[in-house]
């Protein structure tokens, strides 16, 4: 789901509500203008005078006046209304809660890496554009941008928030509802900024935990020809240049952690669904789905691309 008409966090409602307050009442003084307007217009038909000009008695023109400044006042009142509530929305999403979830997220071209927090180095697991969060428990998301400016923003779960190089800002949000909530750059960050996209999965305390658990596993071990096959193509082909699988040598920190990429239900940041062809399509020719992306070509024999997939899609 991605509608800013659906919250799912308080964060989220409060501001969904500020919006309907200020369309609301924006919407009902821009009728009351069109209809003072319209009433204006015909109101003093023919009372032109020779000259054209339009001459009123001295009664209607302090009428007049009196409205004009009345809808001044009325209009800095409004407004004035607004920046108090504008004050307290914010106010409302800067509270800062106690045991929080924190997840730190990088911008890069052109996706998201996700680092989960935790006093323990050893349990803090990273993995790239699906988020899980427990719902009910509040979530801080730690902001950092890898190159350029990216944005980072869930409709159902908060505003938007800036990710700036060179400094780390934060946004929090607690989802109330399960479920799978898109979210998208929104921030122009060069040609793919479209195909930037990353998932919240909230989901109940327990599967959480669950997830977490097993996200903190190394990869598992090959246990067939085939997929041994595969372990070997991903290391000496260029793919532990860029591209980290735990449990493996392959460490380096480019590209997305793929140790579990097989429980992600979608690659490149939501570009294409996770299956066996958009795996190989996109291994061969990752331009082919996101030019410029920063993911070369591959050359490599039929057999070995079978080989290599097959040993992905054990990466659960
Ligand atoms: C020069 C660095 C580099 C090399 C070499 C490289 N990749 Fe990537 N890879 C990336 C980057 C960067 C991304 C993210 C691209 C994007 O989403 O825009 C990526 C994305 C991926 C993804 C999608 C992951 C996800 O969760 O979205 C897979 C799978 C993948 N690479 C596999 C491989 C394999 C297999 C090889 C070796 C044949 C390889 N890569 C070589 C940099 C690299
Ligand atoms: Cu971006």
């Amino acid at each position: 789901m991605h509608s800013f008409f659906h919250p799912t966090s308080p964060q989220a409602h409060v501001v969904t509500t500020l919006w309907w307050w200020m369309f609301g009442v924006g919407g009902a003084v821009w009728l009351i203008v069109v209809i003072a307007m319209l009433y204006a217009a015909r109101a003093h038909r023919g009372e032109r005078g020779d000259d054209g000009l339009l001459h009123v008695s001295e009664s209607t023109y302090h009428a007049m006046e009196r409205t004009v400044i009345g809808a001044g006042v009325v209009t800095v009142v409004i407004l004035l209304a607004f920046l108090a509530y504008d004050f307290s929305v914010g106010e409302a999403l800067a509270q800062h809660p106690d045991r929080a979830l924190t997840i730190d997220l990088t911008g890069h071209q052109w996706w998201w890496e996700a680092t989960y927090e935790d006093p323990d180095p050893s349990k803090r697991i990273t993995t790239a554009n699906e988020i899980h969060v427990p719902v009910g428990r509040p979530v801080q998301i730690k902001l950092r941008s890898a190159d350029v400016i990216h944005g980072f923003w869930v409709p159902n779960l908060n505003g938007k928030r800036d990710l700036i190089p060179g400094y780390v800002s934060s946004q929090w949000f607690t989802a109330d509802t399960a479920g799978t909530y898109r979210g998208q750059c929104a921030e122009f960050c060069g040609l793919q900024h479209a195909n930037m996209a990353l998932y919240i999965i909230a989901e109940p305390a327990a599967k959480f935990d669950a997830w977490l658990a097993a996200s903190r596993t190394t990869a598992p071990l090959p246990t067939n020809s085939a997929t041994r096959f595969g372990e070997q193509v991903f290391l000496t082909a260029n793919c532990a240049v860029c591209h980290s699988i735990a449990g493996t040598p392959a460490m380096a920190t480019v590209g997305p952690n793929l140790t579990h990429v097989a429980s992600r239900r979608s690659i490149a940041a939501g570009t294409l669904a996770n299956n066996r062809a958009n795996l190989m399509g996109w291994i061969v020719d990752p331009q082919a789905f996101k030019p410029g992306t920063l993911m070369p070509k591959s050359t490599m024999q039929p057999a070995e691309l079978q080989a290599l997939v097959a040993y992905l899609e054990t990466l659960k």
